[in-house]
């Protein structure tokens, strides 16, 4: 998402960032069939109808690839998609809750995981598999968790999981399984490439590692003046300046912005919260003088969580929410 869309509280759906692992699936709708499976009483079989004859729940949600910043960490650069602050954005997801569903299935007592599988299918670290990951039970049954339809008034693009995915508030996007087609309850911690090899934050090559599940707070702006064709430098006039822009966290609300110039913090003025799962907006007044400038923003959330100056490298270069810079000309 090219970050001027940050202006948008809901992202263009052609300005949203896309991350896919392997081909687009091509679904026949009028065929789809989503099961509910595994460790239940009542294995279910739904088609696309009866999931849209069940009750719609409409949310704002904003989505972040647990790769944002991958490219800004310093040491070597992991291999995987070179993601400077762009892959993110906010939809109105329209589809059914998930743990009504569940519920009408009957985990037994056993279960503990739910695993949710996609169509596309392809090989990763020399394993053929297709795109699956779990949630703990727990969070499964979180009332805010929606197998979508829709995104922004439209049925799901192709690209963007057509005709069903699982949406996840709060969660980096990869637990967001797009082609949803099947949903397990399981009694063991799911031990699939996407769960115990990809997405785990890991200090070293020796490090096990910790799973990605919630997003951590980042705020970042709209860069301010023109840019530069090839470089992207950005050149404004002197005199005031509104920076806007937008912060989000999936651990607690957004408390506080700072907007920072040359490494002097001040607060930023928060727009009233979009729902608990959207991003929030905020704006900063600027005078900005002659001269080259660094401008900089940093989120706070209300669990104390803070943006570093810089993240520290790690193996999969995963969730660097890292101070965003702006370098500026005014003239
Ligand atoms: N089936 C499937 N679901 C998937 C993926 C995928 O490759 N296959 N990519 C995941 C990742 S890593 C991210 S960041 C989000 C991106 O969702 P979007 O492309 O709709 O923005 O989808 C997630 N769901
Ligand atoms: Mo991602």
């Amino acid at each position: 998402m090219p970050l001027e869309a940050l202006r948008y509280p809901v992202t263009p759906v052609g300005l949203h960032y896309l991350l896919i692992h392997y081909d687009i699936p091509f679904v026949d709708p009028a065929r789809f069939e989503l099961s509910v499976g595994g460790l239940v009483a009542r294995p279910l079989e739904l088609s696309l109808d009866d999931l849209r004859a069940r009750p719609a729940v409409e949310l704002e949600v904003t989505t972040e690839c647990a790769g944002n910043g991958r490219a800004l960490l310093p040491g070597p650069r992991p291999v995987s998609q070179p993601w400077l602050a762009e892959a993110v954005g906010t939809a109105a997801w329209r589809g059914t809750a998930l743990a009504p569903l569940l519920a009408e299935a009957g985990p037994v007592d056993s279960a503990r995981e739910v695993v949710f599988t996609g169509l596309d299918r392809g090989y990763e670290g020399g394993e053929e598999q297709v795109f699956e990951r779990s949630l703990p039970l727990e969070e499964a049954l979180r009332d805010d968790v929606l197998l979508a339809y829709e995104m922004n008034g439209a049925p799901l693009l192709p690209q963007h999981g057509f005709p069903l995915r699982l949406v996840v508030p709060g969660w980096y996007g990869m637990a967001h399984v797009k082609w949803l087609t099947r949903i397990t309850v399981v009694a063991e911690p799911f031990t699939g490439y996407q769960q115990a090899h990809a997405y785990r934050f890991r200090r070293d090559e020796d490090d096990e590692g910790e799973p990605l599940d919630r997003i951590w707070p980042r705020a970042l702006m709209v860069p301010p003046g023109l840019p530069d064709f090839p470089t992207r430098e950005r050149t404004l006039a002197a005199g005031r300046c509104r920076v806007k822009g937008r912060a989000w966290s999936g651990h607690a609300p957004i408390e506080t912005v700072e907007f920072g110039v040359d490494g002097a913090w001040a607060p930023a003025e928060l727009d009233a919260p979009a729902g608990r799962w959207a991003w929030r907006g905020w704006h900063a007044e600027w005078e900005a003088t002659p001269g080259e400038h660094v401008l900089s923003c940093r989120a706070r959330d209300e669990a104390g969580n803070t943006q570093p100056d810089e993240a520290d490298w790690n193996v999969g270069g995963y969730a660097n929410n890292g101070v965003q810079r702006v370098p500026v000309r005014v003239a």
